[in-house]
Formats: C-alpha cells, sequence, structure tokens
C-alpha cells in the first residue's frame, strides 16, 4: 500500500505580513494588535490598597502596552509580544504586568530583555514559592509550561521585552486570581527587593 504524503499548505502566502521592523523602544512598526493597561486595570494586585486607590483617584497612568505581532494562529505557529511596562511604583511597589499562565498551560514562553531593569515572577501553577528572575536588557528566560509568569519594571526607565509563544497558547487570568504570587518587588534604600513571605528572595541572575 502506496502512503501519500500529506500536503502542507502553503504559508507564504503574503510575504508582507511576515515581516516588520521593530524598535527596542517604541516597539513594532506594524503590529497586528494593541492592548493597553492602566493602573485602574490591575485592581487588587497591589499589597498596599490605600496607595492604589490614592494613585488611582485623580488619574489613571498608563502601566503597560502590549504589540502583538502574530501573521498565523494555526497549532505549531509562533506569536511574538512586545510588552513595554512604564516605570513607577504603587507605594513602594514597582509597576507590574497582571500575569498569567497560558490557557493551553502545557505551552511554555521565551522572553529576552532588549531595554531597561525588570524581573520575572515565575510561579508554578500547582503551587510551591515564586522565583525571581533577571529581565534586565541583555537577558533571556525561558518560562517552562505550566507556570504563572508577571514581568516587573524595577528601574527608572522604561522596561521593553519579547514574548515569543505559540500563537494558540491562550492567557487564563483566573488561574492568577486563585493561586497568584507568594512574592512583590519593592524599592527600597539599598534598591529593588523581592519580597517573598516576608524574607528576601534572590534573583536569579
Ligand atoms: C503572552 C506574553 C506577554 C504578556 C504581556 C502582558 O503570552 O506572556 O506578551 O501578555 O507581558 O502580560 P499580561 O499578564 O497582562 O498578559
Ligand atoms: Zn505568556
Amino acid at each position: 500500500m502506496t502512503v501519500k504524503a500529506k500536503r502542507e499548505p502553503s504559508v507564504l502566502l503574503n510575504p508582507a505580513d511576515l515581516v516588520t521592523d521593530f524598535d527596542p523602544d517604541a516597539g513594532l512598526a506594524k503590529p497586528d494588535s494593541t492592548s493597553v493597561r492602566r493602573l485602574r486595570d490591575l485592581g487588587g494586585m497591589f499589597r498596599d490598597q490605600a496607595a492604589f486607590e490614592a494613585t488611582c483617584r485623580d488619574e489613571n497612568p498608563l502601566v503597560y502596552t502590549v504589540q502583538v505581532f502574530s501573521p498565523r494562529d494555526h497549532e505549531g505557529d509562533l506569536s511574538l509580544g512586545f510588552g513595554r511596562l512604564e516605570p513607577g511604583t504603587v507605594g513602594d511597589e514597582f509597576y507590574m504586568t497582571k500575569g498569567h499562565v497560558h490557557e493551553r498551560t502545557e505551552m511554555a514562553e521565551i522572553y529576552v530583555g532588549l531595554r531597561g531593569r525588570g524581573v520575572m515572577l515565575l510561579r508554578n501553577a500547582s503551587g510551591g514559592h515564586t522565583r525571581a528572575l533577571d529581565l534586565s536588557a541583555g537577558k533571556i528566560v525561558y518560562v517552562p509550561g505550566h507556570t504563572l509568569h508577571r514581568t516587573v519594571n524595577c528601574g527608572d526607565e522604561a522596561l521593553c521585552y519579547f514574548g515569543i509563544y505559540p500563537s494558540l497558547a491562550g492567557h487564563d487570568y483566573s488561574s492568577l486570581q486563585r493561586i497568584g504570587f507568594d512574592a512583590v518587588v519593592i524599592r527600597s534604600p539599598e534598591g529593588p527587593k523581592v519580597l517573598g513571605k516576608g524574607e528576601e528572595l534572590a534573583v536569579t541572575r
């Protein structure tokens, strides 16, 4: 019996969709989508609720922008998210992303630090303690599947990075509410500190 080779669909239908310019500071020249998070979108996520309410009372500052480059979203495809996280704090806690685990929880992601000083918080979705990894300019962080991930800007300028992930990974923010991160990144006179249950955590560099 002859087995016919499976024909793969051509992906090079429109090469113009497969290339884009980018700038490590400003992001992608032609993103397929852009989303913006302001401080009020992050309600309940900072430890100092009074400071959060005071900061949000009169204004709703921009916290981060994500531009997505996703030419195709079939099984096996990849997408790239350019993140720009502004500098700032709520009380003494640095601005951060919401954080999520992928809906397709087994799917991993690679982060590339492009500009600024940052930390990634990673936590196994089934529990265990939060780990902190350096995501400053020049660093690459591998986020395994089944891992809750959040980005924190612990510098005084914008933190810019790429996240490269399977297009079908999806975002699950509800696990974040259930599990959360048991660590915060704060400004201190000695510099940024990651505090786990009352004790300082080392940042893996
Ligand atoms: C997507 C990837 C990033 C984040 C971005 C914003 O898998 O991890 O592009 O979406 O850093 O974070 P969040 O938690 O608000 O989606
Ligand atoms: Zn992700």
